[in-house]
């Protein structure tokens, strides 16, 4: 498995809750590295944008009036085969069906207020960093 790196964020609900450095914890004792790392609030514009692809469910407005609720933090996380090892680290998108020890778990509130997001591929994750990072911001 190679060096990869995908796109993370600690959402609204989980910064809300003082939660950012317990789920670095939980991401960095998995073994992946933050190599980049940014506290920001999104507007709508920025939002509607990166949840481009979800435009058409019923969640969108929801979403996107969530994203823009209150601080997240962005971040590019590095480590062997970083993107699948994230979304196990994550655990699935409804924290009630979530495995015992991942982050939704241990942290989300519900299937929108579910505390991160990770990149589902290596086409996605360099989107996504792309969109929300300039080079000179990740230090490998
Ligand atoms: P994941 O974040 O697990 O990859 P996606 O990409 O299907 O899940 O959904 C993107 C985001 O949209 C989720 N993280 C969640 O906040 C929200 N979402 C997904 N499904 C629902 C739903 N059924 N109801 C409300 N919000 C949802």
């Amino acid at each position: 498995m190679a060096i990869e790196r995908t796109f993370s964020i600690i959402k609204p609900d989980a910064t809300a809750r003082n939660l950012t450095g317990a789920i670095n914890a939980v991401i960095e004792k998995a073994g992946l590295r933050i190599i980049g790392q940014r506290r920001v609030r999104w507007s709508t514009a920025q939002a509607e944008k990166f949840y481009e692809v979800h435009k058409a469910r019923p969640f969108f407005g929801d979403l996107v009036r969530f994203m823009t609720s209150g601080p997240i933090v962005v971040q590019v996380l590095e480590g062997e085969g970083a993107i699948k090892k994230y979304r196990d680290v994550m655990g699935v998108t409804d924290p009630a069906k979530a495995e015992t020890g991942t982050i939704r778990k241990q942290f989300a509130e519900s299937i929108e207020r579910n505390s991160v997001h990770g990149s589902d591929s290596p086409e996605n994750a360099a989107i996504e960093i792309a969109l929300n990072f300039k080079p000179e911001e990740i230090v490998g």
